[in-house]
């Protein structure tokens, strides 16, 4: 019999991937975490079952969410990250030569250990920059002493142990927690998905109160409800658009010479422009 995993994000409507077997399957303390095999994206991680990543398509998630911040501060030398157990942020993050530290904050030691495992080609757990921290991030943020240049928000969906990053108390915690010139980057969920409008009202109401910067922009990943998924960049000052932004998207993408395969110039622009319907979810 022809295995798939269904995900339905819509009432009825959803997603079906064909999936060869199960590879890891562990309740949590926090949540079910599971690795599938499968036909053709490579294996997959889902968290209570909601897709996270496929080794065949993360690319897209991880450099949409890190580079357009990351080139967006003048100068970012120490970055936080909130989950992104699976490691590909901390993997986009690294490729920034100016980065000196990178603390991921990971609430779950088992999405690391799956990730390690099973999605080996995925987490840059070895770059000597990086510290894994399985501490709650929300707690992490709030306690935080040592402001960071940039704040990375890689949680997963509004339920469960993620629901406390779409609150305005987090993004309160996180501003302290940046230094002058900082910049956040977070998911913000499908704009296809109604069921979660609510979620992201609530991020970019609480951006727009505390932030001098404050907008969504959109990335194309697959295996994501309807496809289409969108990201919130806000700052203390440095603009994503602005021309000094631009520049260093241009001479940073001269370096990491063909190593990506979503991000590019054209796309760090083209990303924020919104369809009626989308920025109409934020009116
Ligand atoms: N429903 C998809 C939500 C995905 C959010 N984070 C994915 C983690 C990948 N590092």
């Amino acid at each position: 019999m022809a295995l798939t995993y269904n995900e339905f994000y819509n009432e009825r409507t959803g997603l079906t991937i064909g999936v060869k077997r199960l590879l890891f399957s562990e309740q949590t303390p926090y949540q079910l975490v599971e690795v599938y095999e499968t036909d053709t994206w490579g294996n997959l991680m889902t968290i209570d079952g909601m897709v996270m990543l496929s080794e065949k398509d993360e690319f897209v998630y991880h450099e949409m969410l890190t580079h357009v911040g990351l080139f967006t501060h003048p100068k970012p030398e120490r970055v936080l990250i909130i989950g992104g157990g699976d490691g590909g942020t901390a993997r986009e993050v690294a490729r920034h030569d100016q980065v000196k530290r990178i603390d991921m904050v990971e609430i779950d030691e088992a999405v690391v250990r799956a990730s390690k495992e099973f999605l080996p080609e995925v987490g840059a757990f070895d770059d000597s920059r990086l510290q894994v921290i399985h501490e709650d991030g929300i707690k992490f943020v709030q306690n935080n002493k040592e402001p960071y240049d940039v704040i990375i928000i890689d949680g997963s969906d509004p339920v469960g142990p993620a629901e406390g990053l779409f609150e305005k108390d987090f993004y309160t915690y996180c501003y302290d927690a940046l230094t002058e010139e900082g910049v956040l980057t977070a998911q913000t969920e499908s704009p296809w998905v109604p069921s979660y409008y609510s979620s992201i009202q609530k991020v970019f109401q609480a951006l727009d109160d505390l932030y001098a910067v404050n907008k969504m922009y959109l990335a194309y990943i697959p295996l994501y409800p309807a496809g289409m998924w969108s990201m919130a960049i806000t700052s203390k000052g440095p603009k994503p658009l602005s021309v000094d932004t631009l520049n260093r998207v241009q001479q940073g993408l001269d370096q990491f010479g063909d190593d990506l395969n979503y991000y590019n110039e054209a796309v760090h622009s083209g990303a924020f422009a919104l369809p009626n319907f989308v920025a109409d979810i934020l009116q």
